[in-house]
C-alpha cells in the first residue's frame, strides 16, 4: 500500500494533474503505472510530454541548427540540400564479382561504396592459409593483394567515388592497397574520399577482427591517423562504431557512452602520434546501429552529436569547429533480423531507416530482410537499396531539418539519454580512458549482461518479436522452423572455388615479383615495428607505419606478408573467455515453468550419471561473431549445465582436441559467417578420428540457411537452431537427444 501511494505521487509530479485523472478514468480497472514505461537503460518513457519536460538546457541556441552543440545535424541545411548517401555494405567471392555487384548497384541508385571483406583477410591471413580453408569468399571478399584491389575497383574512378572500408585488424595492408590501386589508376591520394573503419577498440570488446594485441593496434591506428592527416585531407581516418556494440547486445546508452569515449581515447591516439586536436578529429567519423526502439533511437543519434561537441570543446579545446561536429554513417539493426517469417524484416529496416534519417545520419546502409537466414540475394540487395531511395525521393523526410527538433518528449528523451551515457563516459575516463577500461573487461561484461537479460526478455515474451515469440506462423513454435511459404532463397558461395581462384592468383604474383624488394619491404616494416617510439614525434613517411605498408603494397607484398612480418614482433592477440552468470535467470525469472522443468532435468541427468551435462560451445574459422555463443553459453550455464566456452578462431582439429580434453557430451558450433558447411563436416571427422563421433553430440547454431539442415544431419549433425530459438527449448531438446544417445 505505501508502495503505491509513493508511485502515484511520482506519476503525478510529472504529468499534468489534469491529465492523470482523465487517463485515470479512461483506464477504468488498469493501474495508471502500465502506461508508464522504461527504456533498458531505466529511462522513463511517460505516456505524455508537456512543456514542463523541456529542461532549461532546451535554449534558443541549442535549438539552432547547424552551430555547436550540432544537437540538430553538423550541417544547417542538412538534407533539404544533400540527403544522406545510400552506402550498402557488399561484397562477396571474388573481386571481379563484387566489382560487377558494386556497378550494378551504383546504377541503380546506390551513391557511395562499402566494401565487406571476407574473415580471412580481416585477420591477416592470405587466402591459402590453413586455417581459412572455411572462410575465404564467404562473409565478404577475399582481398590477398593490390592485384585483388585493382580488379575490385576496375572501372569505378577513385577520385569521384567515396568508398568505405570494413577493416579493422589487417587494417595497414588493406589500406595501403587502396592506395596503391588508386595510384595505378592514376588518381592521387590527396583526392581520395572515403573512410576506413580502424576502430580497434571496439573490437577487443565485441567484434574481435583483431590480429595484434591492444598496445601496437593503438600505435597503427596513430600512424593511420596521421599519415592520412598529411597525405590524404579528404579521408576520414577512422569510424568509431558503436554499430557492433549494439548488434552485440549493448543497450543504447551503453552503446552511446562507448563509443564517445572510445573516440576520446583516438584523439589522445592521434596526439600521441604528433597530431593536433584539429588535424585528427575533423576527419573522425561514427557509425551507430539503429534498432526497432523509434524514438530512442532517434534521440540517440541526437544526444551523440551533443556529447562529442561538449567533450571535444572541454577536454581538447580545438579551434575549429569542425573538430567538434560528429558525423555518422548508420545501418539497421542486424539482430532484429528474424529467420521466422522472414518477410517482417522489410518492414522493420524501413522503420530503423526512418528513425536513421529522422536522427540526421550522414550514411546509411539498410540490411537485407534475409541476412538472418544467409548471405543477402541481388533481389533483397535491391529491395533494400530501394528502402532508402523511396524515403528519400517518395516521402518528403528530406525537407525539414531535425524535425523532431523542439517535442517536449524527444528533447527529454534526448536529454536523458545524454546524462545517462555522460555518467558511464566519465566512469570510463575516470578508470585512465577506454584502453584501460577494456583491460578490466567492464565494458564487455556491461554489454554480454545486457544480451544475456535481452535474450531472457525475448524468451519469457516480456519483448514481442512478431513472428517469433507472438503471432509465429509455425507450426511448432519452440522450433525455429518457418512454414514452407517463408523458404527464401540465399545467395551460395562456392567456399573451394574461390579459394582456389585466389590460390592461383597469389603463386603467380609471387613468380613475378622481386623478392628481394619484398624482403626489404617486410624488413623495414619489422624494424619499425620494433623500435621505441617516443609520443609526439614529427611525422615521416619512412617510419610511419602505413607510409611503409603503402611501399611493401607497391613492392606486391600480400595482406599475409605484411601482416605475418608484424605479427613476429608484436605476436597475435588471444583473449580469454568468460561466462556471465545469472543474468539470464535473472531476467528471465527463476519461478517460470519452462525454466524449473528443464533445472530439473539437468539435476535428474547429474543423479543418473554421476555429473550434469557438460557441453563446450565453440567457434571455428575467423568468425569472430560471438554473442550467440555467449548468451547460450551463459544461459545454459544458469540452467544448470556445465559449459565450456572454446577460444575464437578455432580449426575444426583444435575443437576436437578439446572436446576430448574436457570430456564433453555436446559440441555445440555457432556460426554466423557462412563457413558451416566446411567446418562442421570437417569437425566430425576429426571427432570420428578420435572414435568420438558417436558418443559426442554435434549440435549448431547461427545463420544457417533451411537449405542447409539437411545436408548437416547427414554429416551427423543431431539438432540445428536458427536465431530466435528459446533457450529452455534448446537445453530440452539437446537434454531429450543427449539421453537417447546415452542409452543406444
Ligand atoms: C553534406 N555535405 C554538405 C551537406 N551535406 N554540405 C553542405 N550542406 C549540406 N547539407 C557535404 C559534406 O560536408 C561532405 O563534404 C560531402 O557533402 C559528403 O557528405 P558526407 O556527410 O561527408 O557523406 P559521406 O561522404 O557519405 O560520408 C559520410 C561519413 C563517412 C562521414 C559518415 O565516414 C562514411 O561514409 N562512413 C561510412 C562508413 C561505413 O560504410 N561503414 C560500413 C560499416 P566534405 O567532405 O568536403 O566536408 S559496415 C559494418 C557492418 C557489419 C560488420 O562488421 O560485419
Amino acid at each position: 500500500r505505501h508502495k503505491n501511494v509513493s508511485v502515484q505521487m511520482r506519476l503525478a509530479s510529472n504529468v499534468p494533474e489534469s491529465w492523470l485523472k482523465l487517463a485515470k478514468k479512461e483506464l477504468r480497472d488498469t493501474p495508471i503505472e502500465t502506461i508508464f514505461r522504461k527504456t533498458e537503460d531505466g529511462i522513463e518513457v511517460k505516456p505524455v510530454y508537456t512543456s514542463q519536460d523541456l529542461a532549461s538546457n532546451v535554449t534558443e541556441e541549442e535549438l539552432s541548427c547547424g552551430t555547436f552543440p550540432y544537437t540538430r545535424g553538423p550541417h544547417a541545411t542538412m538534407y533539404t540540400h544533400r540527403p544522406w548517401t545510400v552506402r550498402q555494405y557488399a561484397g562477396f567471392s571474388t573481386a571481379q564479382e563484387s566489382n560487377q555487384f558494386y556497378k550494378k548497384a551504383l546504377s541503380k541508385g546506390q551513391m557511395g561504396l562499402s566494401v565487406a571483406f571476407d574473415l580471412a583477410t580481416h585477420r591477416g591471413y592470405d587466402s591459402d592459409h590453413d586455417r581459412v580453408k572455411g572462410d575465404v569468399g564467404m562473409a565478404g571478399v577475399a582481398i590477398d593483394s593490390v592485384e585483388d584491389m585493382k580488379i575490385l575497383f576496375d572501372g569505378i574512378p577513385l577520385d569521384k567515388m567515396s568508398v568505405s572500408m570494413t577493416m579493422n585488424g589487417a587494417v595497414l595492408p588493406v589500406l595501403a592497397m587502396y592506395v596503391v590501386a588508386a595510384e595505378e589508376q592514376g588518381v592521387k591520394q590527396e583526392l581520395l574520399t572515403g573512410t576506413i573503419q580502424n576502430d580497434i577498440l571496439k573490437e577487443f570488446m565485441v567484434r574481435n577482427t583483431y590480429i595484434y594485441p591492444p598496445e601496437p593496434s593503438m600505435r597503427i591506428i596513430g600512424d593511420i591517423m596521421s599519415y592520412t592527416s598529411n597525405n590524404m585531407p579528404k579521408y576520414n581516418s577512422i569510424s568509431i562504431s558503436g554499430y557492433h556494440l549494439q548488434e552485440a547486445g549493448a543497450s543504447t546508452a551503453l552503446e552511446l557512452a562507448f563509443t564517445i569515449a572510445d573516440g576520446l581515447e583516438y584523439v589522445r591516439c592521434g596526439v600521441k602520434a604528433g597530431c593536433t586536436v584539429d588535424q585528427v578529429a575533423p576527419r573522425f567519423s561514427f557509425f551507430f546501429g539503429i534498432g526497432m526502439n523509434f524514438y530512442v533511437e532517434v534521440a540517440k543519434l541526437r544526444a551523440a552529436r551533443r556529447l562529442w561537441a561538449h567533450y571535444i570543446k572541454n577536454k581538447f579545446t580545438p579551434k575549429s569547429d569542425k573538430s567538434l561536429m560528429l558525423r555518422t554513417h548508420c545501418q539497421t539493426s542486424g539482430y532484429s533480423l528474424t529467420e521466422q517469417d522472414p518477410y517482417n524484416n522489410i518492414i522493420r529496416t524501413t522503420i530503423e531507416a526512418m528513425a536513421a534519417a529522422m536522427g540526421g545520419t550522414q550514411s546509411l546502409h539498410t540490411n537485407s530482410f534475409d541476412e538472418a537466414i544467409g548471405l543477402p540475394t541481388e533481389f533483397s540487395s535491391r529491395l533494400a537499396r530501394n528502402t532508402q531511395l523511396i524515403l528519400q525521393e517518395e516521402t518528403g523526410i528530406t525537407h525539414v531539418v531535425d524535425p523532431w527538433g523542439g517535442s517536449y518528449m524527444m528533447e527529454k528523451l534526448t536529454n536523458d539519454l545524454y546524462q545517462v551515457a555522460d555518467q558511464i563516459i566519465q566512469e570510463v575516463e575516470q578508470m585512465g580512458g577506454m584502453t584501460k577500461a577494456i583491460e578490466t573487461g567492464m565494458p564487455k561484461n556491461k554489454i554480454e549482461e545486457a544480451a544475456t537479460r535481452k535474450q531472457a526478455k525475448i524468451d519469457s515474451r516480456a519483448e514481442v518479436i512478431v513472428g517469433v515469440n507472438k503471432y509465429q506462423v509455425a507450426s511448432n513454435p519452440s522450433s525455429s522452423t518457418s512454414s514452407n511459404d517463408d523458404q527464401v532463397e540465399v545467395l551460395q558461395i562456392d567456399n573451394q572455388k574461390v579459394r582456389n581462384g585466389q590460390i592461383e592468383l597469389l603463386n603467380r604474383i609471387r613468380e613475378t615479383r622481386s623478392e628481394e624488394q619484398v624482403a626489404e619491404c617486410l624488413t623495414a616494416l619489422q624494424n619499425e615495428a620494433t623500435r621505441q617510439r617516443s609520443d609526439n614525434e614529427p611525422f615521416n613517411a619512412d617510419t610511419n607505419l602505413m607510409g611503409l605498408a603503402i611501399r611493401a603494397a607497391r613492392a606486391r607484398c600480400t595482406v599475409g606478408e605484411i601482416s605475418y612480418a608484424l605479427e613476429q614482433v608484436w605476436g597475435r592477440h588471444s583473449p580469454n573467455s568468460q561466462v556471465v552468470s545469472g543474468a539470464y535467470i535473472g531476467a528471465y525469472g527463476q519461478d517460470h515453468s519452462d525454466i524449473s522443468s528443464v533445472r530439473e532435468r539437468v539435476n535428474a541427468f547429474a543423479d543418473k550419471h554421476g555429473r550434469r551435462p557438460r557441453i563446450l560451445v565453440c567457434k571455428m574459422g575467423q568468425d569472430g561473431h560471438d554473442r550467440g555463443a555467449k548468451v547460450i553459453s551463459s544461459g545454459f550455464a544458469d540452467l544448470g549445465f556445465d559449459v565450456d566456452v572454446g577460444p575464437l578462431f578455432q580449426t575444426p582439429k583444435e575443437v576436437a582436441r578439446q572436446a576430448v580434453d574436457n570430456d564433453v557430451h555436446v559440441v555445440g558450433v555457432s556460426s554466423q559467417a557462412a563457413g558451416h558447411k566446411t567446418l562442421i563436416p570437417a569437425l566430425i571427422e576429426e571427432l570420428s578420428k578420435q572414435e568420438l563421433h558417436k558418443n559426442v553430440l554435434v549440435i549448431a547454431g547461427g545463420v544457417i540457411p533451411q537449405q542447409d539442415y539437411e545436408m548437416l544431419y547427414q554429416t551427423g549433425v543431431s539438432l540445428v537452431f536458427g536465431p530466435g530459438t528459446k533457450i529452455p527449448s534448446a537445453a530440452n531438446s539437446v537434454l531429450e537427444c543427449l539421453e537417447k544417445r546415452l542409452q543406444e
